[in-house]
């Protein structure tokens, strides 16, 4: 299972990488190019493939990647619609800092059929959105309110109640696109009390911010945005990933 591969890396010490691949932001071309630089050694760990809300088809966008790439693609749902079966598998996300049903378990139950048929593998995923000062799409689209920005202790407890309730994982999740990432306060104080990995994304845009969530504990970290405005970025963050 990949995610096996993923946490066996985690547990011996190492940070993972995942790249973020939202189907409306790229032509076949860039999407090529994008998954071309990926290719180039280190890899980066996952792929993931999913937005707030899309037009063009996950399906189609994972077939390019596959006939490009052997790194797994993982789906990214904004909903219960994008689920695809030539996906590896699926952040099974519950959207627990959100009150908003349809997040933590309507859209689950809308995909569940579907997630079982194609046999995807699955991670259940505490998905928290932290406020970064920007309008996130996520905010919108979820209809709820992210955690503030300094309130750590909520974010703590929020975390500690997705791994008490069997979650695989908990997203830290700024935004896509957000001025600023999660506070390294914040991911260190989540990251002291959980046994479970943390993944952290959202506004990661240089080597230097890449470098402070790693040291602040992050376990996984995702680059969308940036390497849609300059895939050459891939590289670097591969490497720092890597030799961190
Ligand atoms: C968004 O966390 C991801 O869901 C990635 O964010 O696009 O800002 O890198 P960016």
């Amino acid at each position: 299972m990949h995610f096996d591969k993923i946490l066996e890396k985690i547990t011996s010490g190492k940070k993972a990488l995942a790249l973020l691949i939202d189907p409306d932001k790229h032509s076949t071309e860039t999407l090529i190019h994008l998954v071309n630089i990926a290719n180039t050694t280190p890899q980066p760990d996952v792929i993931l493939v999913g937005g707030s809300i899309v037009f063009n088809g996950i399906e189609e966008t994972i077939a390019t990647l596959k006939e490009h790439t052997s790194i797994p693609i993982f789906i990214f749902p904004g909903n219960a619609f994008q689920v695809a079966k030539n996906a590896d598998g699926i952040l099974l996300l519950s959207l627990i800092s959100g009150r908003n049903p349809e997040f933590l378990i309507g859209n689950h139950v809308l995909s569940a059929p579907l997630i079982k048929k194609h046999k995807l593998e699955i991670i259940p995923t505490g998905y928290m959105l932290i406020n970064s000062g920007t309008d996130t799409s996520v905010l919108y689209m979820s209809n709820t309110s992210p955690i503030p920005y300094r309130k750590n202790d909520i974010a703590i407890a929020t975390a500690l109640a997705g791994e008490q309730l069997g979650l695989k994982m908990i997203y830290l999740e700024a935004g896509s696109g957000a001025e600023k990432p999660v506070s390294n306060e914040m991911i260190s104080a989540v990251k002291e009390n959980l046994k479970i990995p943390i993944i952290v994304g959202g506004g990661i845009k240089t080597k230097s911010q890449l470098e402070q969530v790693l040291n602040a504990g992050a376990d996984i970290v995702v680059i969308g945005t940036a390497a849609e405005n300059t895939p050459e970025i891939i590289r670097e963050f591969s490497q720092t990933v890597a030799e961190f």
